[in-house]
């Protein structure tokens, strides 16, 4: 199906209203109108989100779960409030499975750290993928280091699609952990998170789902998809930086060791004895991002508004047919060709470096990423240093597109 003519709505929004509500958006870089297509590295913030950041600080900042006045009574109410409706955004079982921290990263490490130094030791396995973001790779490298555990890597084929035999080959009574990115930040690709979580739990093993790039993009059901963590960052769902979101399994929980110790996660502190306190707060020692918290559900309003199936939908057919355009023309090539993917196109140019590609783009105000994009062992995977990442969200336009297309061009005349 040809993409020459898109229906430039989300649901029954038009893009036009909706980038009415970023504020960022209408703005010139280099004297051109920015096109905005590095969404994956993070997202820009309605004017809700910018707005309910502010309010708590003009009209009710104060500490939350201690104080017995009126302000932080609010500003607690607000904050739990906000775990509600991530709770409801993933379809959660109950509140206490929902974890505030302060993005992917850091919901990685802690399970890494709690769980992992806990149930891994040698002899043990764990399971991740050649496409897995850093931070999806290294904490589980720190953990095997410490605990003598193994970690293994599913591979992928020229297409950018896990090797899913070679997967049921290395899953074994071994494995303890496997931890998979559902949406590729670099190859676009949606992996199978259902079913390779079926086959971990087969053999006894828990799941971790890296969502860093799929909650802005899918609607995701972690009971559905049956995982035992969820992991994603608030300012990649036009949210804050320095807040994002652990979802675990209650029981599991219940059971695992504090990451970090402090204040809230006690129960009762004596030199001799401390009790630590109930889920979720166990997890979350320390005065939190309360702007951020609060801020983020504001930010999954904004996207429950207008739908993440609307979503979805609408991004498919810009990235078809940013995928068209660029399939065209000589000398480039498409990094990550997978059926079902989303979010992003990756591409290389015989002619120019991708920083090259980046910065020329940036002349005609079109900002994409490039570089590694924290994916170093893919990139050695498909043997280049570099891609070029157009990432979309859903304020983008056919125009946007467009600009990019016109900006790539621009490159192959001066580099070609
Ligand atoms: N996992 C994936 C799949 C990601 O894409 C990212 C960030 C992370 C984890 C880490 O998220 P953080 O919020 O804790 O930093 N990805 C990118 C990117 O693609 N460009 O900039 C950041």
């Amino acid at each position: 199906m040809s993409q020459q003519h898109i229906k430039e709505y989300v649901g029954d929004k038009s893009v036009e209203e909706i980038r009415k509500d970023f504020p960022i958006l209408s703005q010139k870089v280099n004297g051109k109108p920015l096109v905005y297509l590095d969404n994956g590295a993070t997202t820009q913030k309605p004017l809700t989100v910018i707005n309910a950041i502010s309010d708590y600080y003009k009209e009710y900042n104060s500490n939350i779960h201690r104080g017995v006045h009126a302000l932080s009574q609010f500003a607690t109410d607000k904050y739990e409030e906000s775990r509600g409706k991530v709770r409801a955004f993933i379809n959660a079982g109950a509140e206490e499975e929902i974890i505030f921290v302060r993005g992917t990263t850091e919901a990685i490490n802690l399970v890494a750290e709690s769980y992992g130094r806990s149930n891994l030791s040698s002899g043990d396995d764990v399971i991740i993928s050649t496409m897995e973001h850093h931070s999806n790779i290294v904490p589980w490298q720190m953990i095997c280091d410490n605990t003598g555990a193994t970690l293994k890597v599913i591979p992928i084929d020229d297409n950018g699609v896990l090797m899913l035999d070679e997967y049921e080959r290395m899953l074994s009574s071994n494995t303890k952990i496997v931890s998979i990115v559902h949406q590729s930040n670099t190859l676009g690709t949606i992996n199978p998170v259902k079913m390779m979580t079926e086959m971990a739990h087969d053999k006894g093993a828990v799941v971790l789902v890296d969502g860093a790039q799929s909650a802005p993009h899918l609607a995701v059901d972690v009971q559905e998809i049956g995982c035992d963590f969820f992991a994603f960052s608030g300012h990649k769902v036009c949210g804050p930086t320095g807040v994002g979101i652990l979802y675990g399994k209650k029981d599991i929980l219940e059971n695992m060791k504090p990451y970090q110790g402090g204040g809230d996660m006690i129960r009762s502190v004596s030199f001799e004895h401390t009790s630590y306190n109930d889920l979720p707060y166990k997890f979350e020692a320390g005065t939190p991002n309360i702007a951020g918290g609060i801020g983020l559900g504001v930010a999954l309003d904004y996207l429950v508004s207008l739908g993440m199936s609307n979503i979805a939908a609408y991004e498919k057919e810009l990235l078809l047919y940013a995928r068209q355009q660029l399939t065209g023309m000589s000398g480039l090539r498409i990094i990550g060709n997978a059926e079902q993917f989303g979010g992003v196109v990756s591409f290389v140019m015989e002619s120019a470096h991708p920083h090259d590609i980046g910065t020329i783009l940036d002349t005609e105000g079109v900002a994409i990423r490039t570089g590694h994009h924290c994916t170093q062992p893919l990139m050695d995977r498909f043997d280049i240093p570099a891609t070029a990442r157009a990432s979309v969200s859903f304020y983008n336009t056919k125009s946007d597109i467009d600009a990019l297309i016109v900006a790539v061009d621009r490159v192959s005349e001066l580099f070609g």
